[in-house]
């Protein structure tokens, strides 16, 4: 008789279907789940300042003490390691590390990471380490954030201590996490922390944070010399809402800044000129020497897939002229995110059809769906089994057919603090008890452990 865990599953697969040394993992972010706010002499970060503001957060919560991580570390490893992965995706909470703009770095945030990364080790957990999930400190933005090139040198500094810290232990960099979101969820349409609207605003940060990322590239080969270094970019296949010959020009442009704004400038090409003719006088100030650092070759491209975007031709939206449509019969997650695996084989195969990639990994994958906890303390959330089973199949399928992708991150270990939606969305393997701290493996984390562990089903 099956358990509850494997009945009616979408499609079969085993780990077996994949190479020995691919790498498996779950992410997670610093502020997500850390909490421990002022704790140690960590300092305030945007998102303490935009989650406190009222309004900003749907829920009005924060991520003061989201899932208690800084104290239950080793509680979160212990799981990660039970179940079967051998990797753990992470990042370093920069107010941690350096608490005012002359400060010398922090050694109890130091202190903090150097353990995490033991405990890692020591699980047979592979650290891979983001440098940047969005929690600027806010005395950086203070002085502009991110606008400001000065943040540049500031973030490098930062990335010189963390990695001189931990490089002798951690061998996998991601420079920054979806960039997109730094810049444009942050300074475009204002949803996330600081909170700005403004496109000429966005593609400035956006192109500083770029900058940087080129700029950290080879300071953190320059420390680690092993260093495998990438970046996680988020992107999405782009489709057209009909066939006509509008809809199918608005998925250029779409492309053009949601995909290929990121992409053509890492691999040489500088920024799509599509787009630059489209936003005109709005497009960001680039210094000499900017594009040739951020494009730095990279080792490995980081792919944070979650759903496809289809779009419509829409003259009177600036600066596309293309705009987002919610086509009805579309399974959706609780997001609303179409739920869309072979879209997932399709952009990690555009993207190595058309870049230099070299290998791939996704570094991010997963969704939310409500969670019930049943009478027995089980939760059954066989939606997000699914969703992740349907994932992991096509990316077999995909390998199958060439694609150069080589592990595979889930998100998240745990449910977290959701950002804007504070903690009304559970991405979470892992069910948490926000009254209690009490970790519980989902239906979806158990499932995952049996297939890490060589489950046949
Ligand atoms: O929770 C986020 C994460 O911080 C970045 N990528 C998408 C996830 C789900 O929205």
């Amino acid at each position: 008789m099956k358990t509850p865990i494997f009945k009616n599953l979408p499609v079969a697969i085993r780990r077996a279907d994949f190479a020995d040394d691919f790498v498996w993992g779950v992410s997670t972010s610093s502020y997500q789940i850390e909490g421990a706010a002022t704790l140690d002499g960590r300092v305030p970060s945007i998102w303490d300042t935009f989650s406190t503001t009222p309004g900003k957060v749907r829920d009005g919560s924060t991520g003061a003490e989201a899932c208690d991580h800084y104290h239950r570390w080793e509680e979160d490893l212990d799981l990660a390691q039970s179940m079967g992965l051998n990797a753990y995706r992470f990042s370093i909470a920069w107010p941690r590390i350096f608490n005012g703009v002359d400060a010398a770095p922090n050694a109890r945030g130091l202190e903090f990471y150097s353990k995490l990364v033991d405990g890692m080790l020591a699980r047979g957990l592979q650290p891979w380490c983001t440098l940047y999930h969005w929690d600027l400190p806010q005395y950086l933005q203070d002085q502009g954030g991110w606008e400001n090139r000065a943040t540049i040198a500031a973030y490098l500094q930062f990335v010189e201590v963390v990695t001189r810290h931990l490089g002798g232990r951690v061998r996998h960099w991601i420079t920054h996490n979806e960039p997109w979101c730094t810049a444009m969820h942050g300074n475009w349409d204002g949803m996330h922390a600081p909170g700005k609207r403004s496109l000429p605003l966005a593609l400035q940060v956006c192109h500083h944070v770029m900058v940087s990322h080129g700029r950290a590239v080879a300071l953190i080969r320059a420390q680690v010399p092993d260093a495998q270094v990438g970046i996680a970019l988020s992107l999405h296949p782009i489709r057209a809402a009909s066939d006509s010959a509008a809809d199918q020009a608005a998925v250029q442009r779409h492309d053009g800044l949601r995909n290929r704004w990121f992409l053509d400038p890492l691999y040489g090409r500088g920024y799509p000129q599509q787009v630059l003719e489209l936003v005109g006088d709005d497009a960001p100030r680039i210094e000499a020497g900017d594009m040739d650092a951020i494009a730095t070759p990279l080792d490995f491209l980081g792919v944070n897939y979650y759903f496809p975007e289809v779009v419509r031709d829409a003259p009177e939206q600036y600066p596309l002229r293309s705009e987002i449509v919610h086509l009805a019969g579309r399974e959706r997650t609780a997001f609303g995110w179409e739920v869309a695996p072979q879209g997932m084989v399709e952009l990690l195969q555009r993207i190595e059809r058309d870049y230099p990639t070299g290998p791939l990994y996704v570094t991010e994958n997963g969704s939310t769906y409500e969670d019930h906890v049943s009478a027995d303390g089980s939760i059954a959330d066989v939606q997000r089994r699914d969703y992740l089973i349907r994932h992991l199949a096509a990316m077999r399928d995909a390998i199958a057919a060439g694609a150069n992708i080589h592990g595979y991150f889930a998100w998240s270990l745990l449910d977290n603090f959701e950002w804007a939606e504070g903690y009304l969305r559970r991405f979470g393997l892992t069910y948490i008890d926000y009254a209690t701290q009490e970790r519980t493996l989902k239906h979806s984390g158990h499932w995952y452990s049996a297939f890490l562990h060589g489950a046949q089903n």
